[in-house]
């Protein structure tokens, strides 16, 4: 079937004959439920068997901006073919992939509903003991197994090619490694809070160190990322998480994908100004937050760490003291990353929730300027801080 963007009635149709457990005369409903910047997602369900499934259809421009910003289909094959790679790693951690329809730029995919976007618990002061267990398992297997430590360099190179993506990744250097550090018409400052962005594009050993940033990320063909993995790509529940939406997938750096979860987290941190309902809560959940981020960067360090103990195959990334030379490099670099994914969510284009639909246009103001505190201390210091300990002594010390 040639290339159409679906109505809810259509992806009922295509569902209904493409789906193995639908059957012709299934009694299916659907709703149109995509949220996020570029696709249409429907939720398709069986009224009898109460069996669902998510129908993803990439669009073939942004959604968040309109037509006038055109964006390739093959972003589909991409993201299907990530999600097949992390699905081998990690199933626990993954939806299932139904079915890939390149024509129609679509996948079909486990419907995760019982399931809750982490940014919207997060907002709701919601508690995940296990997530940092479990993201820590999804980005040391996903990443480790894709990148030259890990997998057969020949067969890396390939996959490299594989994952060529050059127009999602054009869209993370505009947005997040160029446009916020100056005055770029594709921000969204109010008034109130530009004086404090103004500062930050006049800051030239910033704007040095995001460079340095961008540059890893444009040049870094370290192991395939998710590519966009903020808490808006993550589905949860008390017990299980689920990392969606790898559509931005490419061979990049490693430091990229855990310091999107690191700056997501800090985003909501920074929001915590309005949601929290008592200084308690606010100072209860912030070491939540904070805790959760040390035992991020522990456990990724102790995973990888493993897995480069129990399977590298090279020779020389034997050495002990690379090992260890490499990765506090890449916690740096992930810092860094971090404080370049809260920047943009506050300057640039697309916003986090967490901050942007705060009601209280005083305490709003005060959370970005804060998110922005954070974020440039960390672009400012990412390749001087040392340790988990000084990173959250830092944090705790910022003000906004
Ligand atoms: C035009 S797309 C804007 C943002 O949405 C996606 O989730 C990515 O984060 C991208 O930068
Ligand atoms: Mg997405």
């Amino acid at each position: 079937m040639a290339y159409q963007a679906f109505n809810e009635k259509q992806a009922v149709e295509y569902a209904r004959s493409n789906v193995r457990f639908f059957s012709a005369d299934s009694e299916l409903e659907c709703r149109e439920i995509g949220d996020g910047n570029l696709n249409l997602v429907f939720i398709i369900r069986d009224r009898q068997s109460g069996k669902s499934v998510i129908l993803k259809q990439a669009l073939p421009y942004a959604k968040v901006v309109g037509e006038s910003w055109p964006l390739t289909l093959d972003r589909a094959r991409i993201e299907s073919e990530a999600l097949a790679y992390q699905y081998g790693k990690v199933p626990q951690l993954v939806p299932e992939l139904y079915a890939y329809d390149q024509e129609l730029a679509l996948t079909v995919m486990e419907d995760l509903s019982d399931h809750v976007i982490m940014r919207k618990g997060l907002i709701e002061c919601n508690h995940y003991p296990l997530f940092a267990d479990h993201i820590t398992d999804f980005l040391a297997h996903t990443l480790f197994f894709s990148s030259d430590f890990g997998m057969d360099q020949q067969a890396k190179k390939r996959m490299v090619e594989q994952f060529i993506n050059p127009e999602l990744c054009k869209i993370t250097e505009d947005l997040i490694f160029d446009h916020p550090f100056r005055d770029a018409d594709t921000n969204q400052i109010s008034a109130e809070l530009r004086p404090t962005v103004e500062l930050l594009w006049q800051d030239e050993s910033l704007k040095a160190e995001a460079a340095l940033l961008r540059e890893l990320f444009l040049t870094k063909a370290e192991a395939l990322l998710h590519g966009d993995l903020h808490t808006g790509s993550i589905f949860v529940k008390e017990n299980s998480t689920k990392v969606i939406d790898p559509e931005f997938a490419f061979c990049g750096p490693i430091g990229f994908d855990v310091g999107a979860v690191v700056g997501n987290l800090l985003l909501n941190y920074a929001g915590q100004q309005f949601w929290s309902r008592t200084d308690g809560e606010r100072a209860d959940y912030r070491s939540t937050l904070l805790k959760t981020i040390a035992d991020i960067f522990r456990l990724f360090e102790e995973k990888f760490s493993r897995l480069w103990t129990a399977n590298s195959t090279d020779e020389m990334f034997r050495s002990t003291a690379y090992r260890q030379a490499y990765l506090q490099r890449l916690f740096g670099q992930a810092i860094g990353f971090a404080g370049c994914v809260i920047i943009r969510r506050v300057v640039g284009l697309a916003k986090v929730a967490d901050i942007e639909t705060i009601s209280d246009s005083k305490i709003k103001l005060q959370a970005q300027q804060f998110a922005l505190a954070i974020g440039s201390t960390l672009v400012r210091n990412h390749r001087n801080i040392r340790s988990i300990e000084e990173l959250v002594s830092i944090i705790q010390t910022t003000e906004g």
